[in-house]
């Protein structure tokens, strides 16, 4: 960690600096989210920094656990984390947007042969778990007096060790409380990957980060919609446009066979196959749907 102070803040007013996990389960979905909004890092020559080909940013490459603190600190101005590490660490931090990967939640389990009563039934019992602060909380919020016991890594074994009489750990499918002999009896804290940022940005810093989230929101709608187009005969021309309000309104193109034209629009993807079956019923003919890569409002 005592490495990262040789970068001093001076040097990165016109760059922006960006904390993201070195491996494990947000790493890819980084790199590839920092990719889909045209910040392409060169993954395969990792080294401690790595810089942005085309955008005035670099990546840090860090574990998880340091990512608030560095980011609290301005070693690095923006992280990419689970929200929980932000809130285990309770670092003063600006959680700028959720990422839509990452989920996960972190729930209390106990032997899935005990009957669970209510979260009564933790009074005096022993807790394993890798995330204290969150777990005290929601211990005191509920008045349950029980005792934490901070273990780092495999805390689904504690139990049936004897360390622990129930767990306090992330779940996500749940496989690996059941295969552990345990199950869920409460879900405490929801969590995905965040986005975070420094509280004290500087002025060239915050336009930087202005442009990444108005790049994550072009990403986002483009995700939700879909370009459609076809021939429709003239005479419907008037019903389809009914049926596609586009963004401001339709593309409409003459064809070269008579009596047809060729409409241009953009749909939400969820009611895409709706707005298929209505244009095919009066008599839209060749249509093709594509993939949007982003759309600029
Ligand atoms: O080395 P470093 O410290 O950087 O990584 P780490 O080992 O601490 O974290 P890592 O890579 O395992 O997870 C990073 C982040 O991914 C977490 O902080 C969460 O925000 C998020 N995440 C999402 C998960 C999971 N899903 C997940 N399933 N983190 C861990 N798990 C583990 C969980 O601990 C349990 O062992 O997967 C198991 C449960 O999964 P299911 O599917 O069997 O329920
Ligand atoms: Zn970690």
């Amino acid at each position: 960690m005592e490495s990262l102070f040789f970068y001093s803040r001076q040097k990165l007013k016109d760059m922006i600096r960006i904390a993201i996990q070195t491996k494990g389960r947000l790493n890819e979905e980084s790199i590839k989210m920092l990719s889909s909004i045209d910040i392409d890092i060169d993954n395969n020559k990792r080294k401690f920094l790595s810089n942005a080909a085309n955008f005035p940013a670099e990546v840090l490459y860090l574990r998880d656990d340091d990512i608030p603190h560095v980011v609290e600190s301005g070693t690095a101005q923006l992280g990419i984390v689970g929200l929980n590490e932000v809130a285990e660490k309770g670092c003063n931090v600006e959680i700028v947007c959720k990422l839509g990967f990452g989920g996960c939640r972190i729930s209390l389990a106990i032997p899935k042969g005990d009957e669970y009563t209510g979260v009564e039934y933790f009074n005096g019992k022993r807790i394993a778990t890798s995330y204290p602060a969150i777990l005290q909380k929601f211990l005191n919020e509920n008045n349950i007096d029980a005792r934490i016991e901070v273990i780092t890594g495999s805390v689904e074994i504690a139990p049936a060790a004897g360390i622990a009489d129930a767990i306090f750990d992330i779940v996500s499918s749940g496989g690996t409380l059941v295969s552990n002999g345990l199950k869920e009896v409460e879900r405490v804290f929801e969590s995905e990957a965040v986005l975070i940022a420094n509280k004290d940005l500087a002025t060239q810093e915050k336009e930087i980060l202005d442009e990444i989230l108005f790049r994550i929101e072009s990403e986002k709608i483009s995700l939700r919609k879909k370009y459609i187009l076809m021939n429709i005969p003239s005479e419907n021309l008037q019903v389809a446009l009914q049926i596609l309000p586009a963004m401001r309104s339709p593309t409409v193109l003459p064809l070269a066979a008579e009596g047809w034209c060729s409409l241009h629009s953009v749909v939400g993807a969820d009611e895409l196959w709706d707005k298929v079956k209505q244009l095919k019923a009066i008599g839209a003919e060749g249509i093709l749907v594509l993939s949007l890569d982003k759309i600029i409002l």
